[in-house]
């Protein structure tokens, strides 16, 4: 007899599904992202109120800072009606054996609204810190663009394999990297150029830049904690971003446009710029 076809009795092979644990937002979380998209609001309309009799040389801040809480506004608008967010699902995590758990996956809510809002957001956060020291435009645009960077990384991070990998914490490290350059360009060249300005303006920025590096740095932390080694659940983690937000953007402006209408000094011809460029110098 020939042995063309092989029939080999033993098990059928099937497709056993891998259960999966989907870690979601819940009640909590959802009235969360609704609520700070109310701050939002309010705060930009606020600031705008704020500037409505406000000489143009001093109203750059105010556009600025108006601008900031409008896209959060539109970001925790797009989180809380479910827009702006995916999954992101790998093998399970043993955090005791610290070794992957085969036995089921994780997927995870990955709400990515929020580095878009960071993109734009972070950036306009360190124009205003580099327009109240006087920092000049090469040195505003490489902290920027370093700032874009260390945004792009993270979002890199939470989109790509979930899981320890070193794909995931590779992104963060590059990321965190990108972060100390931003912080040593504008303590740097800020604390450099800001006493030409005097000494209310100086106090003011050195205020508001430990202010800033403070929250700032908490972001990673959390990112860390919550999105990438999941050991909070997605409730938490939106709730920890919400304090952070608040601060970050309606706290800091509200600090920043408050101070700054009785220093003369932080005056920016916008008039001027607007139809002449900055002036050269000689
Ligand atoms: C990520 C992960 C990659 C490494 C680093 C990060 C830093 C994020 C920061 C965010 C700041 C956000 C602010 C929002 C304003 O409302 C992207 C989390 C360093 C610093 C200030």
């Amino acid at each position: 007899t020939s042995t063309t076809s092989s029939h080999v009795p033993g098990p059928v092979p099937t497709v056993i599904p891998t259960p999966t644990e989907y870690q979601t937002l819940g009640e909590t979380g959802h009235r969360t992202l609704w609520v700070t998209f109310a701050l939002m609001v309010l705060s930009s309309g606020i600031f705008a109120l704020l500037s409505w009799n406000v000489p143009t040389s001093k109203r750059l801040f105010h556009v600025i800072t108006t601008l900031i809480t409008v896209v959060a506004s539109l970001s925790y608008f797009a989180m809380a009606t479910g827009h702006a967010t995916t999954f992101n699902c790998s093998t399970a995590w043993d955090h005791h054996k610290h070794v992957p758990d085969t036995s089921h996956q994780v997927c995870r809510q990955v709400f990515w609204g929020r580095y878009v809002d960071w993109a734009l957001t972070t950036p306009l956060l360190l124009l205003e810190l580099c327009l109240l020291a006087g920092v000049d435009g090469a040195h505003t645009l490489m902290a920027i663009v370093a700032d874009v960077i260390m945004v792009l990384c993270g979002l890199f991070a939470a989109l790509g394999e979930g899981g320890n990998t070193a794909q995931k914490w590779g992104w963060y490290t590059i990321g965190c990297f990108s972060y100390l350059f931003v912080i040593w360009h504008v303590a740097l060249h800020g604390s450099r150029t800001v006493t030409a300005k005097g000494r209310g303006v100086s106090r003011l920025f050195t205020g508001l830049a430990l202010f800033a590096l403070l929250l700032w740095t908490a972001y990673p932390i959390i990112w860390g904690i919550a999105g990438g080694a999941r050991r909070t659940n997605v409730d938490t983690e939106i709730l920890i971003y919400t304090v952070l937000d608040l601060l970050a953007k309606p706290v800091f402006g509200f600090w920043l446009l408050l101070s700054h209408r009785a220093m003369p000094e932080t005056n920016i011809d916008l008039a001027g710029y607007w139809s002449h460029g900055l002036a050269t110098e000689g």
